[in-house]
């Protein structure tokens, strides 16, 4: 497979500085030779450039960045259209704002292509607000409610080519919710596994129903993989760590799955903070992680699909 490495740095969609470092930190935790090993051709695109803020109109809530994350909100959406066209990009975040544009950009090639686009959102945390609702003001909790077209964003984020299906999203390892979060995750038709919900079914059966759901329609699947799904302890170089997370043996096996499905076509690194890290461990699961979504195994190196 042709992987395209595509680094967004931003961290102005979070509140705590050190996130932008992510991508270069994932490159010198030696994900480009974790992927070659495996039989990956990879292409690092470099890092999207750094857009001029967007002009948008004052908001009444007190968004924070809001010109500057819409403008890279904008900016990824171009590059992920363009280095979709063939291959399997990888977006290195940054904060989990990229995901808006990786996502978006993604959605308008998959509608291009009349391929349903499915998305796997793993994470701690819903991401569900509106840019009317989050009370933090930090848009790296708005991208989902984006996504899915929820209203409140015209203007100030990009038009979306092609909104995304509630049906077609799948939020994995959730364990934080806001208020109005939870409200409006009572009337979306996404499917929402919350760890509760891991511990109950495994995260075998969960991911199985949803990958089998993907099959049957054809489509094309982006995991968005916010570090903050991995349990602190594991994980702990992350901006907004929430206790409760995925144990290493359940991101494995995810990763696993997914390989071994054959349907993922993109995929979102976000959220990793090498400030915070102690000693590259987060990186480094990081990088293993990768490496397994893309068909390293225990018992050894399988060829690239
Ligand atoms: C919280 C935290 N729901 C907010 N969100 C995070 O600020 O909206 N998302 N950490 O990744
Ligand atoms: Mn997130
Ligand atoms: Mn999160
Ligand atoms: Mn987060």
């Amino acid at each position: 497979m042709k992987c395209k490495l595509i680094s967004v740095p931003v961290e102005q969609g979070q509140p705590v500085p050190g996130c932008a470092l992510g991508p270069e930190v994932l490159k010198d935790a030696g994900l480009v030779a974790a992927l070659r090993d495996l039989g990956h051709e990879v292409v690092d695109l470099g890092a999207v450039p750094t857009p001029q803020p967007r002009a948008v109109p004052a908001h009444a809530n007190r968004l924070k960045f809001l010109p500057e994350v819409s403008a890279w909100v904008e900016a990824t959406a171009g590059m992920a259209y363009e280095a979709s066209a063939d291959g399997f990009p990888i977006f290195l975040g940054g904060d989990h704002s990229i995901s808006a544009g990786s996502v978006s950009g993604l959605a308008r090639r998959a509608a291009e292509e009349g391929r349903p686009l499915f998305v796997l959102w793993m994470d701690a945390h819903s991401d569900f607000h509106t840019l009317d609702s989050t009370t933090s003001g930090n848009l790296h909790g708005v991208p989902l409610a984006y996504l899915c077209g929820l209203p409140g964003f015209e203007g100030y984020f990009p038009p979306l080519a092609a909104p995304l299906s509630p049906q077609h999203v799948c939020i994995l390892g959730l364990r934080s919710v806001d208020a109005a979060e939870r409200e409006a995750l009572a009337e979306t038709a996404m499917r929402v596994h919350d760890m509760s919900a891991i511990d109950r079914k495994g995260i075998a059966a969960l991911l199985d129903s949803f990958l089998n759901e993907v099959r049957a329609a054809n489509g094309l699947l982006h995991v968005s993989f916010d570090v903050d799904f991995l349990d602190p302890p594991l994980a702990p170089g992350v901006g907004t760590p929430v206790q409760g997370g995925a144990t290493f043996r359940e991101a494995h096996l995810a990763m696993e799955l997914l390989y071994e499905s054959r349907l993922v076509t993109s995929l979102d690194v976000v959220e990793l903070n090498p400030v915070l890290d102690e000693r590259g461990r987060t990186a480094g699961l990081a990088v293993e992680l990768v490496g397994s979504l893309l068909g390293k195994t225990i018992t050894g190196k399988r060829r690239a699909a």
